[in-house]
């Protein structure tokens, strides 16, 4: 049985439990055991007196961190954790633990980042941290059912890649026989392709590569992104089913992941929905102009801009030359189609309507300089007819970052990649 599935009026029933052994107490006669498992921790309780001997002796040599499987007799009593204590009659040892252990799991004692992602097995025994991962899980629930609600159909589009999406400097290369090929830092070219294909509304979560050379506290090698790519809207049409899905997203979080928020001392709120909305232009003007117009805004703006407006925004409008290739311009085409949905100064996801006329398509790779060549599989798609399309892609990571209040992403990666870490 689960911990959390025992209860005091289960007074005099048999059960079975298993789990970790989270702590003991050994006061002589009598042996505290805290078993922890998934859900929570169970008491069981060894008076010498009354048990087994044999078993008395097993269980207070046990060292911490064993798995052990225990069968024994529900007892009330008020001053156990959850009000009752069990009385075991068969202890089993599944899995002695070493020790020392390499990362306490009691909360007692802190532990640094860096220690805690090598031992990391270690560390998500730890409710606050498996708490997170918990939330994740509910949050990628939400994400597919919002979607699909939405008719957006789930697709997985190839990672491994001839070309770059988002800039030619962030990208792995691997070999891939006797070519090179890279990890694909966006579905992006893939997810517009499927618009020529008819599929109109389709969504993916999936691993995204970045071979980003900073290490933030915001940025990952490998990251995981919610990407959707929607025909016959514009960008505002996708940046209402974002805010929605947002929204969503926390409200279901609040329902269903009630015990993981407490454990991580958490209240949250849904946003309110729309979100603000400031143009690029404005943005700037926050910023006493301090930042010249065109150029991209750091991270010293955008927590300037942070500060000032709070919570869920986007800031529309961007100079068509700091933003990709694909982008949509607007008829001054010096600003375009495109978005960016940040939290305070996290950028949470970006998105815009697309260039889907291929003669400009072909024309801004070729102002960008980079070669139609290497586009060819993704501009025979807009030769052919295809839907005026938008999308965007969200850092699932970061949306953590921002609902837990995490001051750094690696914490809502199970493994995390970065520039220094390849393993576990
Ligand atoms: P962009 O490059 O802005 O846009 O990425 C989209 C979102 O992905 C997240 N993200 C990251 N998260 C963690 N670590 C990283 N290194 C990292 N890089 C990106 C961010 C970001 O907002 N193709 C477009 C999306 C689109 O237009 O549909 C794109 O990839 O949250």
């Amino acid at each position: 049985m689960r911990s959390t599935e025992i209860k005091p009026e289960m007074d005099g029933e048999r059960v079975i439990i298993a789990g970790w052994v989270h702590e003991v107490r050994d006061l002589g006669g009598l042996v505290f055991i805290v078993i922890r498992d998934r859900d929570g921790f169970i008491q069981i309780t060894l008076p010498k007196k009354t048990v087994n001997l044999e078993m008395f002796k097993k269980a207070k040599k046990i060292s911490r961190e064993s798995v052990i499987k225990v069968e024994g007799i529900v007892k009330r009593e008020d001053k156990a954790p959850n009000g009752f204590e069990i009385i075991p009659d068969i202890f089993e040892i599944l899995s002695e633990s070493h020790s020392p252990l390499p990362l306490e799991v009691t909360e007692k004692v802190p532990a640094d980042l860096e220690t805690r992602l090598d031992n990391r097995f270690m560390d998500l025994r730890r409710p606050k941290v498996s708490s997170i991962f918990r939330i994740k899980s509910q949050i990628s629930k939400s994400i597919r059912d919002f979607l699909s609600n939405r008719g957006f159909i789930e697709v997985h589009t190839p990672k491994i890649v001839s070309t770059a999406t988002e800039g030619g400097t962030e990208l792995f290369p691997i070999s891939y026989f006797e070519r090179e090929a890279f990890l694909n830092q966006s579905p992006q070219l893939y997810k517009q392709i499927l618009m020529s294909a008819g599929l109109e509304k389709v969504f993916e979560i999936g691993p995204i590569f970045r071979a980003e050379e900073h290490n933030t506290t915001r940025h990952l090698n490998e990251a995981t992104s919610v990407d959707i790519e929607m025909s016959f809207v514009d960008h505002e049409g996708v940046m209402e089913i974002l805010e929605e899905m947002v929204k969503k997203v926390y409200g279901n979080v609040i329902e269903k992941c009630e015990k993981q928020l407490k454990t991580l001392e958490i209240e949250l709120e849904v946003p309110k929905t729309p979100f603000k909305r400031i143009t690029y232009t404005e943005a700037i003007k926050i910023l006493e102009n301090k930042i010249p117009w065109g150029e991209d805004l750091d991270l010293q703006a955008l927590k300037t801009i942070g500060n000032e407006i709070g919570g869920f925004y986007f800031i529309t409008e961007w100079p068509t030359k700091i933003k990709p290739f694909y982008v949509m311009p607007f008829e001054d085409d010096r600003i375009c189609k495109s978005f960016d949905l940040m939290y305070g100064y996290i950028e949470i996801a970006s998105g815009a309507q697309r260039e889907h006329r291929y003669e400009k398509l072909l024309e801004n790779i070729k102002r960008r300089n980079l070669y139609p060549e290497s586009f060819e599989f993704y501009l025979k798609a807009f030769r052919y007819g295809i839907p005026p399309h938008a999308g965007w892609g969200l850092g699932l990571e970061r949306l953590i970052m921002a609902m837990l209040g995490l001051s750094n992403i690696r914490e809502a990666m199970l493994f995390p990649r970065d520039r220094t870490r390849l393993v576990p």
